[in-house]
């Protein structure tokens, strides 16, 4: 896997042409997925092997993209520790015991290894089915974003419970984040050593934090994180939303890669980062919602301007919404494949 496009250019090294991945591939917007879904529950499809496995190479056999990531999701870590999770068509994830007083934070368990191992075991059937085709990315929650679903008990807008808890008892939430950060080294540790060939680390609602905030509450743990995984030549992706103005302090955690949401030029922000740093993204999703003239003029507009940086792998700044049009995914991902500068 060293060799190939994804892990290469994760490394800063040169390509034939940029790799070619996006987050949220294995899922929604895929036909394919709802045959699978509407027979099984989402959680048991995380937690029966096979099932992840099948789901995980939707986008490999559909889509022919360059990175296979994992089926399964960022809350099961806090599932792990002791959340009551399920998950609802419409209302998204719940906790029904959100984490709020110091006795619930003391109740959360760090030692759940063996609670997460069904997906070690989902990473060895996708490693028997993908056969050292492509690399398979593993990946977690970032502490402030898994903190932020145990808080409000689910998905929320403006995260006033949880930057209540940072402001009035930080204390308190340094607690919770420092408990989810040991379990989030120990998880993706877990998964290195179950085979996977990279990481990626989701902190989805960074963008909701000022300055300070996500300095102290966010990045902090993220720089914890990276620091205690067993690397290897196993590349590590910081991805946050809002990364077009945390991009330098998500640097000095040291990843191998940074992921880009689409507010920012990427090329400039590249130039920001000190050399060696890979850059992923960072088309705006909803482009792919839009005519195929403008997919290709937008895909080959970023690639014209990235062409001479290696340590670029083409992505979305997020990830790819449920009601995209496959055939649109499908286009992009073939003219990628054509690109020639
Ligand atoms: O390609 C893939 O989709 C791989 C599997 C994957 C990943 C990487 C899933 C499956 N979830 C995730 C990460 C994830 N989960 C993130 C980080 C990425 C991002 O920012 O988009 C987040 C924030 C979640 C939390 C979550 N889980 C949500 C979002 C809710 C919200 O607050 O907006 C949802 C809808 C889920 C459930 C979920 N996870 C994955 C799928 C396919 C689903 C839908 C389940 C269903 O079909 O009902």
């Amino acid at each position: 896997m060293r060799d190939s496009l994804l892990i290469k250019a994760a490394f800063s090294e040169k390509t034939e042409r940029p790799p070619v991945w996006m987050m949220r591939q294995a899922g929604r917007f895929m036909k394919e997925y709802w045959d699978i879904k509407n027979k099984y529950s989402f959680l048991e499809m995380c937690k029966t092997p096979e099932l992840a496995a099948d789901v995980t190479m939707l986008p490999v056999n559909l889509l022919g993209i360059d990175g296979a990531i994992l089926f399964s999701d960022i809350l099961v870590t806090g599932e792990a520790m002791g959340g009551d999770l399920s998950f609802n068509a419409g209302t998204g994830p719940k906790f029904a015991n959100p984490v709020r007083t110091q006795k619930d934070i003391d109740n959360l368990q760090t030692d759940v290894g063996d609670k997460l191992q069904y997906v070690a075991d989902a990473i060895k059937v996708i490693q028997q089915r993908l056969n050292g085709s492509i690399p398979l990315i593993g990946f977690a929650g970032a502490p402030f974003t898994v903190m932020s679903y145990l808080v409000e008990g689910g998905s929320s807008k403006d995260f006033k419970l949880t930057k209540l808890m940072l402001h009035n008892e930080p204390a308190m939430a340094h607690q919770l984040l420092s408990k989810i950060a040991t379990v989030t080294a120990n998880y993706l540790n877990l998964q290195i050593e179950a085979g996977v060939n990279a990481v990626q680390i989701f902190d989805s609602w960074a963008q909701a934090l000022a300055w300070d905030d996500y300095k102290e509450f966010s990045h902090y743990y993220i720089q914890q994180i990276i620091s205690k995984l067993n690397r290897k030549d196993i590349p590590v992706i910081s991805f946050c939303k809002g990364s077009s103005v945390f991009a330098p302090l998500m640097a000095e955690a040291k990843p191998d890669v940074v992921s880009i949401d689409w507010n920012v030029d990427l090329l400039d922000i590249k130039k920001r980062l000190p050399a060696g740093v890979a850059v992923q993204g960072n088309l705006d999703p909803h482009i792919l919602y839009a005519d195929k003239k403008v997919i290709k003029d937008r895909i080959y507009r970023l690639f014209d301007r990235m062409k001479d940086e290696p340590g670029f792998i083409f992505n979305l700044g997020h990830g790819i919404m449920p009601d995209i049009p496959f055939d649109n995914v499908k286009y992009a991902v073939d003219i990628i494949k054509e690109y020639a500068p």
